[in-house]
């Protein structure tokens, strides 16, 4: 057999082993797994690298509306450009309906704005801001049966958050479905509450965004989901979790026999609330929900990942320009922390900050950072076997790693929208150099060398871990 590529001396890692191998590529797939695979029309020597399945990030947010006169500083041609940097070979964005819209108008909008666009393959989970009879009775079905089996729903911001009812009511369609509920979980009367006074006392800079939602407004509604969960018996993923007492409100759902995941994100380990307080606007470059916090939350979150409370690890890169009235320096007048958009870019720093801080540490095995990072959110989100593993018949979806390059994190070395990135100065170790999507190099030795459209959409099966169990 003549393959189209063999990538050759490396070694490989799945989410279970690790082992040395050479890998046969033919149209786009892996077709042989072995030494001495014999003649191909590229062969690409990997001696020295680690040959990984790409990254799979479940959680970023790509050209979405943002609030009035804010601007998101990634399409989907920058996004999937610095999520094929990052050794991403595929990403997960929303397509966010906002009141009033049709669901399906809502993703074929998404679906316009990401045609062409693409470097890494796409696909998409919903987003639902009104859950309207029309909504939870036709459209959503329907999208689940299309391949869009996942959506996300929020307990909290003005225009997103869902009452416990209509929380209840999604869940309902979605254990009728078989989809898998991703859940924003913050208190939003208590985050307005704190906003007010915070705001009253004339504390408006960006630090007090941490102080407007402390750990219990996320434990609460941790817990709040997992009870409605339950009530619904509807598997549901806590998304972007930053804090031990959320994590054991998960932990305790899953020694329950409770189907509740957990994801958490680099900003959980590697930033905290101080972060926030830079001098006047410095601390807006920190700002998300939920906010970065301590040490000890860090320390716990770092717990949930080596125990697998948390299956996934995500960037929930959301991008904003800091030297900007679009982004983090928010439109004139609006000087409360209250006004700065949420979110901060990192689909580009995820996979680097996990493996240095993770693996090279010594906190979890190099199989772990697989699954935490590709082969788990494939698995989670219907795309597993094709997506998210080295294995014969797969997707060619790989990035080869230097795992002993040595890179400071800088603005200079990255390629998203954002004109900054909250980890400047991380130093880390290991970087993917190359990222392959569907056989061909997208980024080969730290160069584009991939077209702009050659990322495609990839339609999902339901989760298994959403499969309704027998009532
Ligand atoms: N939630 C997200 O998932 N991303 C950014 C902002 C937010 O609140
Ligand atoms: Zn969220
Ligand atoms: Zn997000």
């Amino acid at each position: 057999m003549t393959f189209d590529t063999i990538i050759r001396g490396g070694t490989v890692a799945t989410a279970a082993d690790t082992f040395a191998c050479d890998i046969g590529i033919v149209d786009g797939r892996i077709a042989a797994l072995g030494t001495s695979l014999g003649a191909a029309r590229e062969t690409v020597d990997a001696a020295g690298r680690l040959v990984l399945p790409g990254g799979i990030d479940s959680h970023v947010h790509l050209a979405q509306p943002s609030g009035p006169g804010i601007v998101m500083a990634d399409d989907f041609e920058s996004g999937t450009r610095a999520a094929a940097f990052g050794g991403n070979t595929l990403v997960l964005p929303f397509a966010m309906q906002q009141k009033g819209e049709s669901l399906r108008e809502v993703v074929k909008a998404y679906h316009a704005k990401a045609e062409g666009q693409c470097y890494v393959d796409v696909s998409f989970h919903l987003i639902i801001a009104d859950a309207t009879d029309r909504v939870l009775g036709q459209e959503l079905p329907a999208l689940v049966a299309d391949g869009y089996t996942s959506f996300k729903v929020f307990m909290t911001y003005e225009g997103l958050a869902l009452s416990d009812l209509e929380m209840l009511e999604v869940m309902s369609v979605a254990r009728e479905t078989g989809a898998l509920v991703m859940i924003h979980a913050e208190n939003y009367d208590a985050i307005r509450f704190l906003t007010d006074r915070l705001e009253r006392a004339g504390k408006t800079a960006p630090r007090y965004h941490a102080a407007s939602r402390p750990i219990p407004v996320e434990r609460e509604a941790t817990h709040r989901a997992i009870s409605l969960a339950e009530l619904t018996d509807v598997p549901i993923m806590i998304v972007h979790v930053s804090n031990g007492e959320a994590m054991e409100e998960i932990r305790r759902a899953q020694q329950k026999g409770l189907r509740v995941y957990g994801e958490t994100c680099p900003q959980y380990l590697v930033l905290t609330e101080k972060d926030l307080a830079g001098l006047n606007m410095e601390g807006a470059r920190y700002v998300c929900s939920p906010p970065p916090r301590d040490e000890a939350s860090q320390r716990a979150c770092w717990a949930g990942l080596e125990q697998k409370v948390f299956a996934l690890f995500s960037s929930d890169h959301c991008p904003f320009r800091y030297d900007d009235p679009q982004g983090k320096l928010t439109p004139k007048g609006r000087t409360s922390f209250r006004w700065v958009p949420n979110g901060i870019p990192g689909v580009e720093t995820r996979l680097p900050i996990l493996f240095s801080e993770g693996v090279k540490k010594g906190r979890i095995s190099l199989n772990d950072f697989v699954a935490l990072t590709a082969t788990n959110h494939a698995r989670m989100y219907g795309l597993y076997p094709r997506k998210g593993t080295i294995a014969v018949g797969a997707d060619a979806d790989l990035a080869i790693w230097d795992p002993e390059r040595q890179v400071t994190i800088s603005q200079r070395l990255l390629h998203h929208g954002s004109d900054y990135t909250p980890y400047e100065g991380l130093a880390v170790t290991g970087w993917p150099v190359s990222t392959m999507v569907r056989g061909r190099f997208v980024v080969r030795d730290g160069e584009l060398v991939g077209t702009k459209g050659s990322g495609a959409y990839v339609p999902r099966a339901k989760s298994p871990y959403a499969v309704p169990r027998p009532s």
